[in-house]
Order: structure tokens, then sequence, then C-alpha cells
């Protein structure tokens, strides 16, 4: 690695002009909404936030809002095969249509976006009701992705202007999961370069740490990624590029399933990982199986000490790895569907602005084993 500058010192040379405070939200196009939502509260642990459709007087569509901590989820579907909500999932199956950044002013965020390069999804737009107001564009990213950017003036209403509260009789309690700490995007041979350009030159954003195939290569899941941030740290899209390898890279796998780039985790934040996958595992998250046992014998050597018992993270499979700064607790689940494209990783940082570069060969290996299930290696 050619990093000399710390992560705090790369962030400071983004560009200013899109200021971004945090995820707004992530909507995912769905084939069935009511379902996904009832499985994002039991196994994740969401709570009822908002919903929208027919019944508001959206007509084409169904969305449910769930929340947990500050990680807001929107699922939608379709209610008519003539829409671009079918079409997205009739090609990707159900996925991350909506990247959503809360900033400060929507319309300059477009405009400054757009002047740059950015090709326009949703143009400056102001929505009302008796809650307040609420601004918003949009920009695509890579595939059919989409950054929405949200400005929230002082609005008041559940979620969005067209939405009511969702008062459901079932909520089951939350897994301790509080904000969106990064969201992973693959994108397709030889698309690297051009991406992280993209989130240079469009966004403003800065490269913070970059792997190549040569240090990520197990035996088959070769693959580059480069870490893009803004200007606070506060939006991290790491973007994956398959590598030739022996086989099938596991981003191969990705772009065929899903039919084209899209976003391939979501990695979201816990300050008790012990507790939170404990609790996701008892409500039937599946994750990936744990690395050898001689994993768990090398950490004190490698991570040095911790704060948790090595016996309880190796009997629930959670991954520890360390950089200058401090450690991190990892954890990665199946896919969340039928294709093997979504998934996510809970994750616990001490101190550690890295990703758990430590971590990838167990963790590769662990994909693998789950893609040779599949038959696609
Ligand atoms: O976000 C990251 O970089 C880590 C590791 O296909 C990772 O979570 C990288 C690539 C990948 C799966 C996990
Ligand atoms: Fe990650």
């Amino acid at each position: 690695m050619s990093e000399t500058l710390s992560f705090a010192q790369k962030i400071a040379k983004a560009a200013d002009f899109l200021p971004i405070n945090g995820t707004d939200y992530i909507e995912f196009y769905c084939g069935n909404a009511k379902q996904a939502a009832h499985y994002y509260k039991t196994a994740f642990g969401f709570q009822s936030v908002a919903y929208a459709g027919p019944e508001t007087g959206m007509r084409d569509r169904a969305s449910y809002v769930l929340q947990q901590g500050k990680i807001r989820l929107v699922l939608t579907t379709a209610l008519k095969s003539d829409s671009p909500i079918s079409e997205h999932v009739k090609k990707h199956g159900d996925g991350v249509k909506i990247l959503a950044l809360w900033v400060d002013d929507a319309y300059s965020a477009f405009e400054e976006t757009t002047k740059r390069g950015g090709k326009p999804y949703m143009e400056p737009t102001t929505v009302t009701d008796e809650f307040g107001e609420v601004r918003m564009s949009g920009i695509y990213t890579y595939g059919e992705t989409v950054h929405m950017f949200i400005e929230r003036k002082n609005y008041k209403g559940a979620f969005l202007p067209g939405y009511e509260v969702w008062e459901s009789n079932y909520n089951p309690s939350d897994c301790g999961l509080l904000y969106v700490d990064h969201c992973v995007g693959n994108v397709g041979w030889n698309r690297m370069i051009p991406t992280v350009k993209w989130y240079e030159e469009v966004m403003g954003f800065v490269n913070i740490l970059s792997f190549d195939d040569k240090q990520i290569n197990t035996e088959y899941s070769a693959l580059m990624s480069k870490v893009m941030a803004n200007g606070n740290g506060y939006a991290k899209f790491p973007i994956n590029e398959p590598a030739e390898g022996k086989k099938k890279s596991q981003i191969e796998e990705y772009l065929d399933f899903y039919e084209g780039e899209g976003v391939q985790h979501i990695a979201v934040a816990t300050k008790d990982i012990v507790k939170t996958v404990t609790d996701l595992r008892a409500r039937g998250v599946e994750f990936l199986s744990a690395p050898p046992d001689a994993y768990y014998e090398m950490l004190p050597e490698r991570v040095g000490s911790i704060d948790e018992d090595i016996a309880k993270l190796q009997s629930l499979g959670i991954l520890v790895d360390r950089d200058e700064e401090g450690y991190l607790l990892q954890i990665f689940t199946k896919p969340v569907e039928d294709r093997p494209t979504l998934f996510f990783e809970i994750i616990e940082r001490h101190g550690a602005q890295s990703f758990g570069a430590g971590n990838f060969k167990a963790l590769f290996e662990s994909i693998e084993r789950e893609q040779a299930k599949r038959g696609n290696l």
C-alpha cells in the first residue's frame, strides 16, 4: 500500500462543492415490498415508519419505509408490469435502486454534479405537504443505480410528502444497528478507472484506499477494490472490479446474476457486534461460514489485544482486523436474495477506519465455498 497520509488527511483533500451530511435512505426495488418489509422487520429488527401506495394517492407503486438507528430503508414494488420498477426487477431481481444522500442544497448538488458530467435522473424538485418542504434531485451512478440528493429544511412528516405514518401492530425489537458505514458497488471489466474518476470529478470524492488483484487473490476470487469517500467521511463508496483468476471471480458472478453493475453490499454499524449477531442469527439471518480454527488461534498475534472474548467471536464467526488507528470487527451475511447479489456486512469500529484487508483471504475463501455450492466457480 502506498498510504502515507492518514485517512483524515486524505479526505481533507476532497472538494467541497457537494456537502453531504450522511445517507438519507437506501431504496430497494423489489418484487413484493410487503413481504420484503416483513423480512427486514422480523430478521433485521427494522421498525415501521411510513407507507405510500394507492391508499395515500400513489397509484403506480407501494413503498414501505423502515428505520433502525439512522438507517432508513425504502422497499418499493410496482403495481403494474408497465413500470420502470418492474423493468428493474425483471432485469436485476430485487436490488438497490437508490443510494440517497442527505445534503444542504439539493438544487446546487444537482447543478454542481451535472455540470461536471453527472447524468440526470431527477431534475431539482420541491415537494410540500402540511408537514413542510423537501427538495430533491438525482443523478445516475454505476449501472442503473442512482444517487438522490435530499434536502430536508424542517420537514416534520413521517418520511417525504406523499407518505403516511405507518402504524403497525407488529413491531419486533431492534438489533442494535446504528448507521450506514459504507455501500459497495460492483462494476464491470475495465470500469474501475472511469468509476473512480467519476466519483472524483462529478462528486468531488477522494480515493482513500486501494487493493489490487495481487493483494486480493485467493484461489479464485480475484478482484480489485478502491474506496471513494467524501470530505467528512460520512459517505464511503468502495468500488470493486473483477480480476482474472484461476476461475470465476465473485464480482463476475455478481455481474452475471444482477445482469449489470450495482450495489454489492451495505455495511451497517453496531456498538455491540456480539449482541447484534447473536440476535440476527436467532432471527434467521444467514452468515457466511466462519474461517478455520487457525484464524482464531492466530488472532492475538495478528491483531493484539482486543476487548472482546475471542472464543465468543469464533462461535459467532466474527472477523477481526487492525490498522494504525485501531481495530474493527466485521461479519458478512449470505446474499439476501435468491440471486447471488446483495448482502449485508455488520461492522463495529474501534478506531480503525479501514475495511478489513487482513480478513480478505478468510472472507473470500468463505465466499468461494458458497460460490462452489451454487456451481458458479
Ligand atoms: O467493503 C469492503 O471493502 C470489505 C471487504 O467483494 C469486501 O467489506 C470487499 C470486497 C468484497 C467483499 C467484501
Ligand atoms: Fe465492506
